[in-house]
């Protein structure tokens, strides 16, 4: 099925981020079909020239390509499976957050109820949408991606990933695994600052810096561990253990507690403890994979 403006989209819920990529897929002119559990949220997008549905069951019926952008993959099952027959050679975009067994089992669902499925993970915030800077990585049928790039590439930029269902959804979560390390280090490093009275803003000006700085070496990380060879000069694991043990220390003084830096802590004395200690940092990937 080749994308045509004239196929109205579906968009199944409006909680911030249906809402935001409803309203990205109406500023091109596209016809705008919209549903919400509990009514009343789609008021501003009916003003903008989106339909209002009352039933999931209507939605469905109306458009084509169906986006689906729900709490969770329990949600998507509620919302979906009273429809499946409705659903039967339609095209479903799942961006619900899932984990990627879920993905993949909602792959397989699609599949038996003669669905074509196609897989996202959103990384942005509801207000990049629509902006330069949002995308949203795909997997799953390449066929549903290929049909609907355009109206894809409405929203955020698009990455297809492959036909795995569970692609997708690997690498947000692998991206959001990095950036919940960053901000849960932030938060243990403004407790420390905060401990000797500065500002918690003065502290994020530096960090952002020192945070940009080190993020530089990330690639670096990525060709050592894909080399598998963790030798080093510099900055070995010994080292890591020594400041580590007196960043625990200085916490402990500052009555900060360890819930972020101690498991990094404990990752780098197993390390040591397993004769690792000469080798780089980046030694670490072996124990966690
Ligand atoms: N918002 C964000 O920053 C993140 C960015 C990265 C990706 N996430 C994921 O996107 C999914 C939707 O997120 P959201 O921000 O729209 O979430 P909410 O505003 O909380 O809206 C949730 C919608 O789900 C509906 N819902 C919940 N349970 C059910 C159910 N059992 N049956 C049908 N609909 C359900 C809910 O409806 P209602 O409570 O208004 O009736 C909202 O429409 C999510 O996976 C994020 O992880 C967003």
């Amino acid at each position: 099925m080749a994308e045509n403006k004239q196929n109205p989209v579906t968009v199944l819920g409006l909680g911030a981020m249906g809402q935001a990529l409803a309203a990205a897929f109406l500023k091109t002119g596209r016809s705008t079909v919209v549903w919400n559990r509990t009514p009343g949220k789609d008021a501003d997008l009916v003003a903008a020239g989106a339909v209002g549905a009352a039933t999931v069951d209507e939605a469905v019926h109306a458009g084509e390509v169906i986006v689906v952008v729900l709490l969770d993959h329990a949600s998507v099952h509620a919302a979906l499976d009273p429809v499946a027959e409705r659903l039967s050679g339609k095209q479903v975009i799942n961006l619900t957050s899932t984990a990627p067994e879920e993905a993949r089992e909602l792959g397989r669902w699609a599949e038996q109820h003669g669905i074509d499925y196609l897989d996202g993970g959103i990384m942005a915030v509801p207000p990049m949408i629509g902006q330069p800077g949002a995308s949203i990585l795909y997997s799953g049928s390449r066929k549903v991606f290929d049909d609907n790039r355009e109206l894809l590439e409405s929203a955020a930029a698009a990455d297809y990933f492959g036909e795995d269902a569970g692609l997708a959804s690997t690498w947000d979560f692998a991206l959001l695994s990095s950036m919940y390390g960053m901000f849960a280090g932030f938060l243990h490093g403004a407790a420390l600052a905060r401990s000797a009275g500065a500002s918690v803003s003065a502290f994020a000006e530096r960090a952002t810096a020192w945070v940009t700085a080190m993020a530089q070496l990330i690639p670096e990380y990525g060709r050592i561990i894909d080399g598998g060879d963790y030798t080093t000069d510099v900055q070995h694991l010994n080292f890591h253990k020594a400041a580590m043990d007196a960043i625990v220390r200085a916490s402990r003084d500052a009555g900060v507690a360890l819930d972020v830096i101690g498991p990094i802590k404990n990752l780098i004395d197993r390390q040591v403890a397993d004769g690792h200690g000469a080798l780089a940092f980046e030694r670490t990937f072996e124990e966690l994979r």
